[in-house]
């Protein structure tokens, strides 16, 4: 089998999508998602410019020497952009062999560890009553897990609460809209917020929250131990993972189980929080990650210090990274749960998929290859629209982490 043909969709049904589409002389054709958020153009010329002229004629069963030549052989290794780029070949790859294979990608990796791939959902609300609120309506819908984020009483725009009782979508603006934060009204706040859910809901539903890089370490461990009464499914990226060391001292204070490394990209970037053991889950996913390729030995490194996979499954990974993501949990043993915020039904009509909800668990279909398709014409419809990450600013105007 050979490479013919690859292209790079751009589509913006709601939020702005990027779909690698390799295919092959046998007319086999495989996709992946190579969407970065607020950043989608860099890994569009990256595709475009570098890595698609030196696909063509190249046989896609060879996915590791593939993965290897475009890791290696950059010379400048790691980053978002290529190791996005990179995980849009590897997905289109590993779909065109599965395909080829007549099987579900799952089967491929050594078949389904589990039944069925526990998912949590987020439930959001701008104060305590429509949290609440919001908790119980993802409760209706079967999830067993819900990640939950409330305004702060004081701060006027929180981090994972929308406007209008929509769904939360994070790039917000064609250039980057301005949040306000302090650190003292979330801290004295959250802890009262989860005492309230528990109170609501009882002992057995997960929460879990995202601090989204916001604290120190020391704030961290504090809000870690003031949150261990509630026990969390986990705390996520309690401060910005640049300093991998900082983990240490949240560590040394809390038992609340510790989430990190959706903006990880390699395994270089969570070595040392998997191998001494600061870490409860690791965050990242296929799309940001390398690809399947890349996410495996991610896994398996993190599976020798039980350290267990936490999917990221925001809306900006495209459906075809949810996709390949379920049959990825499918199969890894060290599986610890997947995040699901929901496409949109526009999103869902051009991203036709094979896997389905029921219950709070997710099952990934048993279509051949990752099961995820991009309907180009429907695509076609939606133009690409610059759309912004916000930034965060404390009260006094200083530009802190978002
Ligand atoms: O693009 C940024 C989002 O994916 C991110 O803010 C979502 O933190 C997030 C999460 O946990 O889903
Ligand atoms: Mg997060």
């Amino acid at each position: 089998m050979k490479i013919v043909a690859a292209k790079v969709i751009v589509t913006s049904p709601g939020r702005n999508f990027v779909t690698l589409k390799i295919t092959t002389d046998k007319g086999i054709y495989g996709v992946g998602d190579g969407t970065l958020n607020g950043r989608e153009k860099a890994v569009v010329s990256y595709l475009e410019d570098y890595l698609i002229p030196a696909l063509i004629g190249r046989d896609p069963h060879q996915i590791e020497d593939i993965w290897q030549f475009f890791y290696r052989g950059a010379y400048w290794r790691r980053g978002p952009v290529g190791m996005t780029a990179l995980a849009a070949v590897d997905t289109a790859l590993w779909d065109i062999k599965a395909k080829a294979a007549n099987m579900p990608l799952y089967q491929l990796l050594g078949g389904r560890s589990r039944e069925r791939i526990m998912t949590y959902t987020h439930a959001n609300g701008r104060d305590l009553e429509s949290t609440l609120e919001a908790v119980a309506k993802a409760k209706a819908k079967g999830y067993k897990a819900i990640r939950v984020q409330c305004g702060i009483p004081g701060i006027e725009k929180t981090y994972g609460v929308a406007k209008d009782n929509k769904n939360y979508e994070p790039a917000d603006s064609d250039l980057p809209s301005v949040e306000t934060w302090s650190t003292e009204k979330y801290l004295n706040f959250i802890p009262e917020l989860f005492a309230e859910v528990r109170k609501a809901f009882g002992p057995d539903l997960h929460l879990l929250h995202d601090v989204h890089h916001r604290l120190t370490p020391i704030e961290a461990a504090r809000l870690g131990k003031e949150l261990e009464p509630y026990h969390l499914f986990w705390m996520e990226d309690a401060v910005a993972a640049e300093n991998q060391d900082a983990f240490k001292l949240i560590r040394q204070h809390t038992t609340t189980p510790l989430a990190v490394g959706e903006v990880f990209n390699s395994i270089h970037d969570c070595r040392e929080l998997i191998q001494n053991q600061l870490i409860d889950y690791i965050r990242s996913t296929i799309v940001h990650a390398g690809g399947i390729t890349h996410l495996r030995r991610i896994a398996d490194f993190a599976a020798l210090f039980n350290v267990r996979t936490g999917c990221h499954g925001a809306t900006d990974l495209s459906p075809i990274c949810m996709g390949a993501a379920l049959h990825f949990d499918y199969w890894v043993p060290n599986f610890g749960i997947q995040e699901h915020m929901a496409h949109s039904e526009q999103m869902d009509e051009v991203f036709p998929h094979a896997y389905r909800f029921d219950d709070g668990y997710f099952t990934p279909g048993e279509a051949p290859g990752h099961g995820v398709d991009i309907d180009e014409k429907l695509a076609a419809q939606y133009p690409y629209k610059r759309a912004c990450l916000p930034v965060n600013r404390l009260e006094d105007g200083t530009l802190w982490h978002w």
